[in-house]
């Protein structure tokens, strides 16, 4: 691995070392000393099938939240990614084996967060994804590759999960019945969002979708909000998923993998303190229908994520990283004991929700 990054730091004229770095569950990240600090990144290219797209996505979006944040007189290099050319100034690189690497500025005296210590710093993350979605909202979404179709069709993970279970590639099925019937009880809502954005009641804008907490950068001191990081999966989706995906991880009263489930619960302090920040980032321009689903997305998103793990571990892991044998199992059964959660909380969440 190390000679591999050898090789691939001349592509950049730097001759130094990476170290691995934070916990993301699909591309390999490294950090690189030097001044200014820098961050290197293989993308996972089993899930990214295509990276020129990936890159051509990631620099266009970039490239107008920068002219944006110049206007609004804040600093581009710190407010949003920054992507590092090579020597040749391309916006990425391979090595001869094919791999795909590329490298953004470090944003320094920030800090990514897998949990947020009190409902405050979660309300950053959502000020911090409202307002990438509304400095976006103009950007010209048809120019966008889905670079991973259909990625929060929860209908089609519900497809998936079904072919997964089908081939019991590598024998788990029988093993995990309980969550096997849990998501099959669950069919009947995975089509609301995307029959909405079908019928035209729930409009598509662009959007981050993936927005967990640390795929935000918040000032190390006040907690305010620097960057919205990891823009691979910008692309067309809805509102609705950037509010679901980012409840589904961060009013999680424990952590997406913990193994005792009488840890888990969905938190209505944190959706309150999220849904608060998120509609005063917003403005105006949510509908009537994204709010009236906007706790019904947590429950989607969650349930959603829910099935992916599952289905990856049905699958053999060949989707998210994992650190332990039944990783991907633990993380599904905290999905599923959320969803069961906000199940019972979802009266109480339409009552928050119309105080603001
Ligand atoms: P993945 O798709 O694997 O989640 P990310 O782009 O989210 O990859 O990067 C993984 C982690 O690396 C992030 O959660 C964050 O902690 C850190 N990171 C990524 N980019 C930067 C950056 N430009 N500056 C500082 N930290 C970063
Ligand atoms: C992955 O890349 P990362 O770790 O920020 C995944 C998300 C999931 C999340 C679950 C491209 O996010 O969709 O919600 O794991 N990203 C991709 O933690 O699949
Ligand atoms: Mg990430």
């Amino acid at each position: 691995m190390k000679k591999d990054l050898n090789s691939i730091l001349k592509q950049y004229g730097m001759d130094t070392e990476g170290t691995p770095f934070g916990n993301g569950h699909i591309n390999d990240t490294y950090i690189l000393p030097g001044e200014p600090r820098k961050i290197l990144q293989r993308i996972n290219t089993s899930v990214f099938r295509d990276p020129n797209a990936v890159m051509e996505n990631v620099c266009a979006v970039t490239a107008y939240l920068s002219d944006i944040i110049r206007k609004e007189g804040g600093d581009p290099m710190r407010e949003t990614l920054t992507v590092v050319p090579t020597l040749d100034g391309r916006p990425y690189c391979m090595t001869p084996e094919g791999d795909v690497y590329r490298m953004y500025l470090f944003i320094e005296n920030a800090v990514s967060l897998d949990r947020a210590d009190d409902p405050e710093t979660f309300a950053m993350s959502a000020r911090a994804f409202g307002k990438f979605q509304k400095q976006l909202a103009d950007f010209p979404a048809h120019t966008l590759h889905e670079v991973i179709p259909n990625f929060h069709n929860t209908a089609d993970r519900l497809r998936q999960f079904r072919e997964a279970l089908e081939k019991d590639a590598v024998g788990r099925a029988a093993s995990v019945k309980p969550e096997i019937d849990f998501v099959l009880s669950h069919a009947d809502c995975v089509s609301r969002v995307v029959d909405g954005i079908a019928d035209g009641s729930i409009p598509l804008r662009v959007t981050h979708n993936d927005t967990k907490l640390n795929n935000v950068m918040l000032d190390e001191v006040t907690h305010e909000p620097v960057c919205v990081i990891d823009l691979d999966t910008v692309m067309p989706g809805s509102l609705l998923y950037d509010v679901g995906d980012a409840l589904r991880f961060g009013a999680s009263t424990g952590d997406e993998d913990e193994t005792d489930l009488s840890k888990i619960e969905f938190d209505l302090t944190y959706f309150e303190a999220f849904i608060k920040a998120f509609l005063e980032a917003v403005g105006d321009s949510i509908t009537a229908r994204e709010r009236e689903l906007l706790p019904f997305s947590a429950l989607l998103l969650t349930l959603e994520c829910g099935i992916r793990f599952l289905t990856d571990y049905l699958n053999g892991d060949t989707y998210f990283r994992i650190h332990r044998e039944h990783h991907n199992l633990d993380r599904c059964r905290t999905q599923f004991k959320l969803v069961a959660d906000i199940e019972k909380k979802l009266e109480e969440m339409d009552a928050i929700v119309a105080k603001y």
